[in-house]
């Protein structure tokens, strides 16, 4: 019987600010007390996580003092080392404070940007410090309500001068560091520049080091924009741009729920994890969800345990779908492995026009879809 413990070999990761969300929402304040971050390191190291990510203020409190700063980091780094815990990803939050409203990489006021660039090297230089190769963008205010103010092509212009000084510093500073740029359609801004997958990775390609800069796709993101985020996370495995990735839950056409991994789009979730898991994704399993605002302190340790429960449940689920039999049937029937051979006979082009074709015999076949889809619902609910 399999337990779904999960472990650290299992690679799972939460932020910060994820079990430290006090539960605030547009119409409503925090329901929850701060957690200390130290707390959160234990509290998850107990429960079988790998590590923690976080945004600079995570961590260290805006306005806090180069002294301040150094007692925070030495005491969380003695949790660190304690339990064992990594931070494998780091973020600045460019997003809270009121300076950013207009925007930060792509604000109007140069000023403004150049505040910015200050904060994310400042962040950089605290996430290398605690060991982090991958730095998370997440523009959360680069964007527009009002048309009219904003040019987005020069926006644009100013994003991709901000994600280069970005690497430029990672570069001088001699980081082992990746940036990760992490998509979304809307909220908090009406329109956010760079909404999805596909748009951020035609973004990377106009940088001045696009080998530095992946994605950190998130299935909320995706979904909130009705897109599949299986197919999202695919192809930028595919482009070889999967640097990080964000897993919780979210119903299509919402607000961003962040709901505990595997709450809502069970089907979705299940054809993610055998993605990366099929993949051989050697990266963090990370969770940037939060607990329902109805749970006290104790409920977020539920919220923690169960997001990664069901991540191993759908790896079981996974394994159980290559090996059934059944299934290995339909899939023979769906013609799926036949996808992998080439379309280009051995005489090429000139053998594919002078070829015949039994057009109609083709357009008979059937495919099966209908059956092995629902063996992949029978699997899911347990009946084999
Ligand atoms: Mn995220």
């Amino acid at each position: 019987m399999t337990e779904y413990t999960p472990r650290p070999e299992h690679h799972f990761t939460f932020g910060l600010w994820t079990v430290g969300n006090p539960g605030r929402d547009p119409f409503g304040h925090e329901v929850r007390e701060p957690l200390d971050p130290v707390e959160s390191v234990r509290r998850l190291a107990d429960l079988g996580a790998y590590g923690v990510n976080f945004h600079d203020n995570d961590l260290v409190p805006h306005g806090s003092s180069a002294a301040e700063r150094e007692s925070i980091v030495k005491r969380f780094r003695r949790a660190l080392d304690d339990t064992g815990m990594k931070v494998p990803m780091a973020t600045t939050n460019l997003f809270s404070r009121p300076v950013f409203k207009e925007g930060a990489f792509t604000a109007n006021d140069p000023a403004v940007r150049r505040f910015a660039l200050r904060k994310t090297c400042e962040s950089i230089d605290l996430g290398a410090e605690l060991g982090a190769t991958v730095y998370v963008m997440w523009g959360g205010r680069e964007g527009v309500e009002a048309d009219a103010a904003k040019d987005v092509r020069l926006a644009l212009d100013r994003y991709k001068e901000a994600v280069d000084l970005c690497c430029e510093y990672i570069r001088d500073r001699g980081y082992d560091l990746r940036v990760a740029l992490e998509p979304k359609p809307n909220e908090p801004r009406g329109d956010i520049f760079l909404p999805t997958v596909g748009h951020a990775l035609a973004f990377i390609n106009e940088l001045e080091w696009p080998d530095m800069v992946g994605l950190n796709p998130e299935f909320a993101h995706e979904t909130m924009s009705g897109l599949s985020f299986t197919h999202g996370v695919a192809q930028a495995l595919w482009h070889g741009k999967l640097f990080h990735i964000d897993l919780n839950g979210q119903r299509i056409g919402r607000y961003d729920q962040d709901f505990r991994f595997g709450s809502e789009g069970i089907r979705d979730a299940f054809y993610l994890v055998r993605l990366l898991e099929d993949s051989g994704w050697g990266g963090m399993r990370h969770f940037d969800a939060h607990p329902y605002r109805t749970e006290d302190a104790e409920g977020v340790w539920e919220f923690a345990r169960g997001c990664m429960r069901t991540y191993l449940m759908l790896a079981d689920k996974a394994r159980r779908f290559r090996e059934d039999t059944d299934i290995r049937a339909a899939l023979s029937e769906a013609q799926a492995d036949r996808l992998a051979e080439p379309t280009r006979p051995p005489g090429g082009l000139e053998e594919i026009r002078g070829a015949d074709y039994d057009e109609a015999g083709l357009a008979a076949q059937g495919y099966g879809n209908e059956r092995l889809d629902q063996l992949v619902t029978e699997l899911l609910l347990g009946t084999r």
